[in-house]
C-alpha cells in the first residue's frame, strides 16, 4: 500500500537544512564527550532510533478535568481525524508508529479499512484498551457499582462480553493486547466486602482470559483511587500481580507512572515486576498530585530517568526461566492535553521518553554493579547521576533527523500551520466535560 504522509516532506527538510550544521557540530561535541567515558555516542544513537512508544487515540484531541474541557479549534472530531493526527507526530519524530484504540471511543463500522487507512498514514495499533467505566447509551446493565466485579451477575456478564468484543476488534487491527483498566471500588466504608469483590473480579477476567488468542496479552492496569474513593478493586501492583499470577502466564501487569500514591518507589515495582515476568506494559505521564496525566517528563523528570534505568537494566539482562518471561513490555503515552496541542504535547513528550531512554544507557553498569557490590555508595549514586546530568538532546535530534524526522519537531509543525488548516476543514468539537 502507497503511503501519503500528512505534512509536506520539503517543508521537513527545508527547516532541517537550517537547523543541520548546528547539529553536527553539538553531536560531535557530545560524541566526544561521551566518548572520554568509554561511551559510544553512535551506539546509543542506534539503540535510541529502534526505540518506539505508542500514543493514545484519545490523547490526540484536548482531554479535560473533571470539571470541564476548553475545546482547540482544528482538534480531532473521530478516530480517522486522531489517526491523521497520530501521522503527523510520528512523522516529525519518528519513533511513535503505532496508535493504542479505546472501545467504545473508537467504534467504526470496518476495521479492516481502518487498518489500511492507517497503515497509508505509516502507523500500525497498539493495545486495545477496554472500557466498563462509564454507561454507554442504550446499554442494558449499569456500571454505576461495578463492572467486572459487580454484585450483578448480568452486568458482569455483560462487561466480559464488551472485553471479548474488544479483542475481536483487536484482531482485525493487528493488536495483540488488551489492556483492562475497571473504574470498580467503592466509596463508603462497609459498601462492598473487599474480599469478595475481588472474587467476583477474578471469575470475570478469567472468563476475558479464556477468550484471548494465543499470542495476545492481557495487561491489568493498577489504580489506587478514582472514580472510587475508599477501596479500589485493583488498587495497587500488589493485586495486580496477584491477579496476573492467578489468571495466567498470558496475564501482566502495566504501570501507569499516575496511578500511585505520592512518592511511591515506580522504578522499585518496575524491577519487581520484572523479577517475577509480570511487567507487561508502562503508561507515561508526569503528576504532582495523583493521576493527573501530565506531559511526561515535565514535573519529575529524574524520576522518569530512575524508571528507565531499570527498564534498560531489564532489557539488558532479561530475566527468562521459571520466574521470568523475557522483557518485552508495551510502552505507552496516556496523558490528558489541557491547555496545550496534544500533537506539540506527544511530541515533547516523546522526546522527554526517548530522552530519559538514552541516559539510561549512559549509565556505566559495570561500574554501577561493581559500586552495589562493594557498597561504595557515592560512586553508585554519582555513576547514575553522571548519566542523568548528560545532554542528549543533539543525539536524540540526529536519530530523528536520520530517520527522516525533525531537528526541531515543534518549530516545524507550528511552520506547518497544521492545526490552522484542520480548523477550516473540521467541524467543532463542542464545550463539555473532560474525559475521565
Ligand atoms: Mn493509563
Amino acid at each position: 500500500m502507497s503511503q501519503s504522509l500528512p505534512l509536506s516532506e520539503e517543508l521537513i527538510a527545508e527547516a532541517n537544512a537550517r537547523e543541520a550544521a548546528g547539529l553536527e557540530e553539538d553531536y560531535a561535541a557530545l560524541s566526544r564527550r561521551l566518548a572520554r567515558r568509554g561511551v559510544d555516542a553512535d551506539a546509543v544513537k542506534e539503540r535510541v532510533k529502534r526505540f518506539t512508544v505508542a500514543v493514545p487515540s484519545w490523547g490526540a484531541g484536548r482531554g479535560g478535568t473533571r470539571f470541564a474541557k476548553f475545546p482547540l479549534a482544528g482538534e480531532p472530531t473521530d478516530i480517522h481525524e486522531k489517526l491523521e493526527d497520530c501521522a503527523v507526530i510520528n512523522q516529525l519524530g519518528r519513533s511513535t508508529p503505532r496508535v493504542s484504540t479505546h472501545f467504545p471511543w473508537d467504534k467504526v463500522s470496518d476495521y479492516g479499512a481502518l487498518r489500511e487507512e492507517a497503515e497509508s498514514l505509516g502507523l500500525g495499533f497498539d493495545a486495545i484498551n477496554s472500557n466498563t467505566f462509564q454507561d454507554q447509551p442504550g446499554q442494558a446493565h449499569t456500571y454505576a457499582t461495578g463492572s467486572l466485579s459487580s454484585t450483578d451477575a448480568k452486568t458482569r456478564a455483560q462487561a466480559v462480553e464488551h472485553n471479548i468484543e474488544c479483542i475481536e476488534i483487536g484482531r482485525k487491527l493487528g493488536s495483540t493486547a488488551l489492556t483492562v483498566w475497571v473504574g470498580d471500588g467503592t466509596n463508603f466504608p462497609g459498601q462492598q466486602d473487599l474480599a469478595r469483590s475481588l472474587d467476583r473480579y477474578l471469575d470475570a477476567a478469567a472468563e476475558v482470559y479464556a477468550a484471548l488468542p494465543g499470542d495476545w496479552r492481557m495487561m491489568l492496569e493498577h489504580k489506587l483511587f478514582e472514580p472510587a474513593f475508599y477501596s479500589s478493586v485493583i488498587s495497587d501492583w500488589g493485586s495486580s500481580i496477584l491477579a496476573a499470577q492467578e489468571l495466567g502466564d498470558k496475564c501482566k501487569c502495566l504501570v501507569d507512572l499516575g496511578h500511585h500514591a505520592p512518592n511511591v518507589n515506580i522504578e522499585q515495582i518496575v524491577a519487581r515486576l520484572h523479577r517475577f515476568g509480570k511487567l507487561g506494559g508502562f503508561h507515561f505521564n508526569d503528576s504532582k498530585y495523583g493521576d493527573d496525566d501530565l506531559d511526561t517528563g515535565s514535573i519529575n523528570p529524574h524520576q522518569l530517568f530512575l524508571v528507565f534505568n531499570e527498564l534498560v537494566e531489564a532489557e539488558l539482562n532479561p530475566r527468562v526461566g521459571k520466574d521470568g518471561g523475557g522483557f518485552d513490555p508495551a510502552y505507552m503515552i496516556d496523558q490528558s492535553h489541557n491547555v496545550t496541542d496534544p500533537i506539540e504535547s506527544m511530541l515533547s513528550s516523546a522526546e522527554a521518553i526517548n530522552g530519559a531512554y538514552a541516559k539510561a544507557y549512559l549509565v556505566d553498569r559495570e561500574a554501577l554493579h561493581m559500586a552495589q557490590e562493594a557498597n561504595d555508595v557515592m560512586l553508585a549514586f554519582r555513576t547514575l547521576r553522571i548519566a542523568y546530568d548528560a545532554d542528549v538532546a543533539p543525539l536524540l535530534a540526529m536519530a530523528r533527523m536520520e530517520l527522516g524526522g525533525a531537528i526541531d519537531p515543534i518549530t516545524t509543525y507550528r511552520e506547518s500551520r497544521w492545526r490552522e488548516r484542520k480548523a477550516q476543514e473540521r467541524k467543532e468539537v463542542g464545550l463539555g466535560a473532560g474525559i475521565v
